[in-house]
């Protein structure tokens, strides 16, 4: 039996959470076009066994994209982030451009040749590139020498995405089964639903908000036929609570049905969601309210 794992790591949006989904055919983090949606480190169990129960069990760790950070929540981010580098037995650094796209990728490239952790570079959104430009890249990281191996995906479309995980199961040793074989995720489901919920956030409201919003759930009553939700959505200012709201209630409406449709799908039971909206200032830059909202690593 072989195990081990590996972190996915890299700038905001690039696809880090796209492929964990990817990896494991399901889907278990949010994904959307907004920088910063992922914040909190979100792991995957891969298990992959023979008839004699022999195989291999990798645990993929979505991490949420490193960035210079601006408040108190972002230095959580970035850190937990960075923090998973020493403890997993393979990387994978995601990019989704050439290397001069940002300064971020320079910057985390730089953090990763210190440690001896090895390494797999991943091109992600190739059916968005040229064969020229992907080629461009590819020799870019190749040449370094830095990385074990460099490899060419689109998470989205789970173009290579087999040839990946081959390619991380030839990192691991052997080691114990760490879960169930069934287990796809250790994350609470009460987690999954507050994440599912600012995802709808993420989706419906424009820039700047999403990023000042937590959802909380204050009660998950799971019944025979049917899970009653309470969520608050918290937001940084009151004309911030006005436009998640809407006019009439409609914006609100609008997140809480798709919230609504995905939490029936992944519980397998009816779902009645109700949603508050209250505003709390600047809790991206409180302690308090960081830990409350479950963005210190023991409070998961
Ligand atoms: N065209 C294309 N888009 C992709 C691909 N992979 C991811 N995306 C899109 O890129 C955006 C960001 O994807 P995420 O998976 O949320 O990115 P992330 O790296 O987890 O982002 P953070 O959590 O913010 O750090 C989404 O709109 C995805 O649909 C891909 O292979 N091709
Ligand atoms: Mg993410």
């Amino acid at each position: 039996m072989k195990s081990g794992f590996i972190g996915i790591v890299g700038r905001p949006n690039v696809g880090k959470s796209t492929l964990l989904n990817a990896i494991l055919g399901e889907k278990i983090a949010i994904t959307t076009a907004k920088p910063q949606t992922t914040r909190n480190t979100i792991r995957g169990i891969y298990t992959k066994l023979d008839e004699d129960g022999d195989g291999v069990q990798m645990v993929f760790i979505d991490t949420p994209g490193i960035h210079k950070p601006r408040n108190k929540l972002g230095e959580f981010m970035t850190d937990a982030a960075i923090g998973t580098f020493n403890e997993v037995d393979a990387i994978i650094f995601i990019v989704d451009g050439p290397i001069d796209k940002g300064p971020g990728d320079r910057y985390i490239l730089d953090l990763l040749r210190e440690i001896d952790t090895p390494k797999i570079l991943v091109i992600n959104k190739i059916d968005q590139m040229s064969p020229d430009e992907f080629e461009g890249i590819y020799r870019t990281y190749d040449e370094m020498g830095v990385f074990a191996e460099v490899f060419g995906v689109s998470a989205l479309k789970g173009t290579h995405v087999e040839e990946l995980i081959a390619c991380a199961e030839g990192f691991m040793e052997e080691g114990p089964m760490f879960f169930p074989e069934d287990m796809i995720t250790e994350d609470p489901v009460r987690f999954i639903a507050s994440e599912i919920i600012r995802e709808k956030i993420l989706l419906y409201m424009e820039d700047e908000i999403p990023h000042g919003v937590a959802v909380e759930i204050e009660q998950f009553i799971e019944e025979e036929n049917m899970t009653r939700i309470s969520a608050c959505i918290y937001c940084e200012r009151k004309s911030h609570k006005g436009m998640i709201i809407g006019k009439g209630g409609r914006k609100l409406k609008g997140i809480g049905k798709s919230a609504r449709e995905e939490l029936e799908a992944l519980l397998g039971t009816k779902v009645f969601l109700q949603t508050w909206v209250k505003v709390r200032e600047n809790w991206r830059d409180s302690d308090i309210a960081l830990s409350n909202f479950g963005y210190k690593e023991e409070n998961r």
